[in-house]
């Protein structure tokens, strides 16, 4: 049999972050980087020996060249089969329903999801468990120790397939199917939201612009929008998915979507419009004159969870990462359902949606996802939002503004300072550390600290702890600061700042964020002095 095994020896560093391992591209290209994480997670998941894998990616640079590697280390390892999206393409959501739909063991998905792709950009891998979800803690645990002893790893030298061709092939002993990537995916939606009032509003004359950000949810997007709920042709901008995004940052935010945001603007501009990141897990809505916070988003989701079918009289429970803003908090509270705060990353929802508890759940960083699949899903949100509109029949911003004027508005932001030493993101993260313990009581920028600590968090499900997740200061004036260090980023450190101050008044509702937030960040720069310690005069990114 031409099956090998090759010596190798562990490879420094390769521990999976919030959401799997991301590195830059030249160092995955090296000479067995790939192929031992991927060793590594064949010996943390012996299970998938004779099992069903799914194997796709977000089509970045790298990305077919993977699949291949992977395909026949996947022979190598027994797995009975493989659903691998054509060319090598998945959405992150879409390869967790296949993973329940065909009841796989798990999937691996190859991407590094907003952050930039090409040969100077990133790369990434993580592995998804049999539920659909990210793998937990644990056993991101397990694969890195995995990788930090291993002498060689196991491959077939078999030629490579032929992706481009749907239907069956073979590979040694192992089923390979190609698969349209988005049919199953297409299919699951339309059961999930109300696609004839959603149809009716585009009828009467309604304009969607979503944008694909050169990424793999182009594909999505077009047979969803475009094909069945008839948006006009060419409502999908930069559909194609290209190996660097298009030279740009697939994130959709509104600091990297100056255009969308243009658009988006003044009496002309259609009434709906959505962008996805890199693996088309995250989401960013807008309306006319309106850009939403993914916090608000979730909030406003939970509010007219009766709306969509999907929810219609099944919603128990709601769940948020901690640096997400407390809007969707306010909600549950009047609504009388459970609301959870976990940790930063989709991993730590997967017990919660699991068990029943929850049925909704969202983070700041422009995720939202509901219990259909185990990851956040992006095209799912803008359907969710056209579902509201199409009922509602109301604009975005008359949603919102009704929102904030029946539960009060959180302005939110967070302020990213990318790139700087692991030493100086340490230094300030240090310095709000060793202050924590004496916070409460004290007064910083003039406003007065009710509590300040590391947060951790207890699965309430089965009772694992996860420390160290964040620094959190709440204030008694309704404003909350939370710092904390990236998992994702390939490049030193980010430091994130979170920026949260809620005001019931509807009068006041109408300020600038920036402003309406001027003395809790003078509040972030006294606490942390963040400008001294990091040598930079303001935040990169700000959203
Ligand atoms: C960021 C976000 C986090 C998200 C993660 C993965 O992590 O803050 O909310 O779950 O990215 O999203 P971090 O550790 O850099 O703050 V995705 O769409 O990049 O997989
Ligand atoms: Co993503």
């Amino acid at each position: 049999m031409p099956l090998h095994t090759l010596p190798t020896t562990p490879i420094a560093g390769q521990k999976p972050g919030t959401s799997g391992l991301r590195k830059k591209v030249a160092l995955f290209a090296q000479p067995a980087y790939l192929e031992n994480f991927v060793q590594a997670i064949f010996n943390a998941v012996p299970s998938l020996s004779g099992a069903t894998l799914v194997l796709g990616g977000d089509g970045r640079y790298l990305n077919e060249r993977a699949v291949q590697t992977i395909l026949k280390m996947a022979a190598a390892h027994g797995v009975a089969r493989v659903l691998v999206g054509r060319m090598g393409l998945l959405s992150t959501p879409a390869a967790s329903h296949l993973i329940r739909l065909h009841g796989a063991a798990g999937a691996i998905i190859l991407s590094a999801s907003h952050n930039p792709g090409g040969p100077d950009g990133d790369f990434g891998i993580k592995f998804n468990t049999a539920n659909g979800g990210p793998a937990p803690e644990a056993l991101t645990d397990a694969i890195y120790a995995a990788s930090q002893c291993l002498s060689e790893y196991r491959i077939s030298d078999t030629p490579d397939l032929d992706l481009n061709l749907l239907g069956e092939q073979r590979l040694e002993a192992m089923r390979v199917t190609v698969l349209d990537p988005v049919a199953d995916y297409a299919q699951l939606m339309q059961t999930l939201v109300d696609f004839d009032a959603i149809r009716a509003w585009i009828d009467a004359g309604h304009r969607l612009r979503l944008d694909a950000l050169h990424a793999v949810g182009g594909p999505y997007a077009i047979r969803l929008f475009e094909d069945l709920l008839g948006a006009q042709m060419n409502s999908v901008r930069n559909a194609a998915p290209q190996p660097d995004f298009g030279g740009g940052h697939p994130d959709p935010n509104p600091a990297h979507c100056p255009e969308l945001l243009a658009t988006m603007s003044g009496p002309g501009a259609p009434d709906f419009a959505a962008a996805f990141d890199g693996d088309a897990d995250r989401n960013m809505i807008l309306g006319r004159d309106c850009v939403l916070t993914p916090s608000d988003s979730l909030a406003i989701l939970a509010a007219n969870a009766e709306l969509i079918p999907q929810f219609k009289g099944r919603l128990r429970g709601v769940a948020r990462s901690m640096p997400t803003s407390r809007a969707v908090d306010v909600v549950a509270e009047a609504l009388g359902f459970a609301c959870y705060e976990t940790p930063t990353g989709w991993k730590f929802f997967g017990n919660l949606l699991d068990a029943g508890r929850i049925q909704l759940c969202g983070e700041e960083s422009y995720g939202t996802g509901a219990d259909h699949v185990r990851e956040k899903d992006g095209v799912w949100a803008a359907l969710a939002w056209l579902n509201l509109l199409a009922v509602r029949k109301q604009s975005v911003a008359e949603i919102v503004h009704a929102h904030w004027a029946r539960f009060g508005r959180h302005f939110y932001s967070r302020h990213d300072y990318e790139g700087l030493s692991v030493q100086a993101g340490e230094a300030v993260m240090q310095r709000v550390r060793d202050q924590l313990p004496s916070l409460a009581g004290s007064t910083l920028a003039g406003l007065r600290v009710r509590s300040a600590d590391d947060f951790a968090y207890t699965d309430p499900v089965d009772g694992s702890v996860s420390q160290g997740q964040g620094l959190r200061i709440v204030f008694d004036s309704g404003e909350r600061l939370v710092l904390r260090l990236s998992g994702t980023g390939t490049e030193g450190a980010t430091l994130r700042v979170y920026l949260e101050r809620y005001v019931a008044d509807p009068a006041q509702h109408g300020q600038d964020t920036q402003q309406a937030l001027a003395t809790l960040i003078a509040a972030a720069e006294a606490l942390g002095a963040i400008r001294t310690l990091t040598g930079r005069e303001a935040a990169d990114v700000v959203t």
